[in-house]
């Protein structure tokens, strides 16, 4: 059995080269651009997305060398996320992986460049990655679309949660903000390493169950992280959601509440994996890590 912490560091070494080879240099105009994009890009993300789709594909038996690439442009629609939910018309915020966010260090235009050139990069990298055949990469296009975009993905959970801002919601609104602010790229990450790894219909379906939980799970740790943790520990400003009266699992329910979900969805999240006739024991490990995580 791989140790959790081992497989964790080999995925953010990996995809970091992948990344590296991926990116345009700082050598190559307009140099800013670049420099911006590489700043929030290698300043330290724990490459959870990556490290699901990477898990999932192996799981299903894929070849590692055809995972790295999509695992790669998932992480580059999440950091581009990141880029633009700190900046000052949405989050504004001045610290991200305990770095200076990329509109305080590039200025608000550039970081805005940055953002949209990475996730136009994500889609090119799969479109253009030729160890997937044709019709597995078409897959991965519109399920990376469909993650990140609207009416079920990360930009519609990012506009439904702007306008839940200071609003009393209801627990389904809530939980519907979290499954698509944050549950669908995770999700995605899974689906991804399902479709590479040529997962049954019945074992996508099982896949599809797991990371709809796991996905909900990781906003919901999420959640609590920034209640409990302080700014140095997540490297990002503690206490935010409740400055900014933010939809949040803890404003809703109280901490311990919280907990006892999370626990919920963890367990829910696992014996989903138990119809897959295959090693589930990374998979079962991620869950643990990301209940358990401190940042
Ligand atoms: C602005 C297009 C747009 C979308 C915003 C994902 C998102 C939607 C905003 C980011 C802010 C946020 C708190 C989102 C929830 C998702 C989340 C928990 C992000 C942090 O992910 P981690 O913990 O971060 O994986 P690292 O830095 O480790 O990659």
């Amino acid at each position: 059995m791989i140790v959790l912490e081992e497989f964790l560091a080999r995925i953010r070494h990996d995809v970091d080269k992948a990344l590296d080879e991926l990116i345009p240099g700082v050598d190559i105009a307009p140099v800013n651009l670049h420099q911006a994009i590489r700043w929030s890009l290698f300043a330290g993300g724990k490459r959870i997305r990556p490290a699901i789709l990477i898990a999932v594909g192996k799981t299903f038996d894929a070849n590692p060398d055809h995972l790295l690439r999509s695992a790669a442009a998932i992480e580059m629609i999440h950091t581009y996320s990141l880029i633009h939910d700190d900046l000052p018309a949405m989050d504004n915020d001045s610290l991200r992986r305990g770095k200076a966010t990329c509109h305080i260090k590039f200025g608000e235009a550039t970081a805005i460049l940055a953002g949209d050139v990475l996730q136009t990069l994500a889609f090119k990298t799969v479109a253009e990655d030729v160890s997937l055949d044709a019709e597995v990469r078409v897959r991965l296009i519109a399920l990376l679309g469909n993650a990140s975009g609207t009416p079920a993905g990360m930009v519609s959970g990012q506009q439904l949660d702007l306008d839940a801002e200071g609003k009393p919601l209801d627990i389904n609104a809530l939980e519907q903000i979290h499954r698509q602010k944050t549950g669908a790229l995770i999700s995605a990450s899974a689906l991804a390493g399902a479709i590479i790894g040529g997962a049954s219909e019945q074992d996508f379906a099982a896949t599809e169950r797991y990371a709809s939980n796991l996905g909900l799970l990781f906003q919901i740790t999420d959640d609590l992280l920034d209640v409990t943790q302080q700014t140095t520990t997540l490297g990002k400003t503690a206490g935010k959601d409740a400055a900014a009266a933010k939809a949040t699992y803890p404003g809703h329910y109280g901490i311990d509440t919280t907990r006892e979900l999370a626990a919920n969805f963890h367990k829910m999240a696992c014996e989903e994996l138990s119809s897959i006739d295959k090693d589930t024991s990374l998979l079962d490990e991620l869950v643990r890590f990301i209940i358990g995580r401190s940042s």
